[in-house]
């Protein structure tokens, strides 16, 4: 076993996708560093929507649970809309570390203002609500959507990779922005950031290596206060399994 395990969770259940992450993962991984790269057994093919979100959170925490008894270091969530994200550090020992704030926070360190570029214009929102939630609205210059749904990065066409690049370009252009943070799992990749000689950020390589550094300062998340496991209760149904004892 390698000295550092990471669970990485792709929350939807596209196993194209989650091969996807989990090769982007590994590209920036330490050499100590395991990349365990997983999706949820049952839930949604992409996540585009608030709806999907409800049902890829219930996938995380399910993911999480199971990285937690195999005796992960620490958890990604690599999906930009952070599904479940509080709820799966009550379930988890390990820190767990969302790509879109991963990305954004990492952004914030080398650019004054940063622009987002997405998938489809209905998911635009909810960046949105997270650049409130984390305090980050006022880094951000403008959110894009590329107008392709989330699966079309894998069809193997090309296609949705070239409309990213060129809306990065567009959004550098226009947006008075330093840095582009990629909005989606799916697009993970370092060669913008060498093409465009801005830093173009995607969360999975962001996040793995905040869950390295946090796991090297043995920084884990607190159990003090509201990130404590979950109160102790009978869950019924489906969600007896989620039981987090
Ligand atoms: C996402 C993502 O990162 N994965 C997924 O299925 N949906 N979010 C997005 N805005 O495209």
């Amino acid at each position: 076993m390698s000295s550092v395990c990471i669970q990485v969770i792709n929350p939807n259940t596209s196993l194209a996708m989650t091969e996807t992450i989990g090769a982007a993962a590994r590209a920036v991984a330490a050499p100590g560093t395991e990349i365990l790269a997983v999706c949820p057994t049952a839930g949604v093919p992409s996540i585009e929507g608030h709806f999907d979100e409800a049902i890829a959170a219930v996938g995380v925490l399910e993911q999480v649970k199971l990285g937690r008894q195999q005796g992960v270091d620490g958890h990604v969530i690599a999906c930009f809309g952070d599904p479940g994200l509080l709820a799966a550090r009550e379930l988890a020992q390990g820190p767990v570390v969302g790509i879109a704030e991963a990305a954004m926070h990492m952004a914030t360190l080398v650019a004054t203002r940063f622009s987002v570029v997405t998938t489809l214009p209905r998911t635009l929102i909810i960046a949105r609500h997270l650049l409130h939630q984390y305090g980050f609205q006022d880094h951000c210059a403008a959110l894009h959507a590329i107008d392709l749904p989330v699966l079309a990065l894998e069809d193997g066409s090309g296609l949705a990779q070239e409309k990213v690049r060129v809306r990065c370009i567009q959004a550098l252009k226009e947006d008075g922005c330093g840095a582009i943070v990629l909005g989606c799992g799916g697009m993970a990749t370092q060669e913008l950031t060498r093409e465009l000689r801005v830093p173009v950020i995607d969360g999975v390589s962001a996040a793995v290596k905040m869950v390295e550094s946090l796991v090297a300062l043995g920084l884990s998340t607190s159990k003090h206060g509201d990130l404590a496991f979950p109160e102790n209760k009978a869950l019924s149904g489906q969600f007896q399994a989620l039981n987090p004892f």
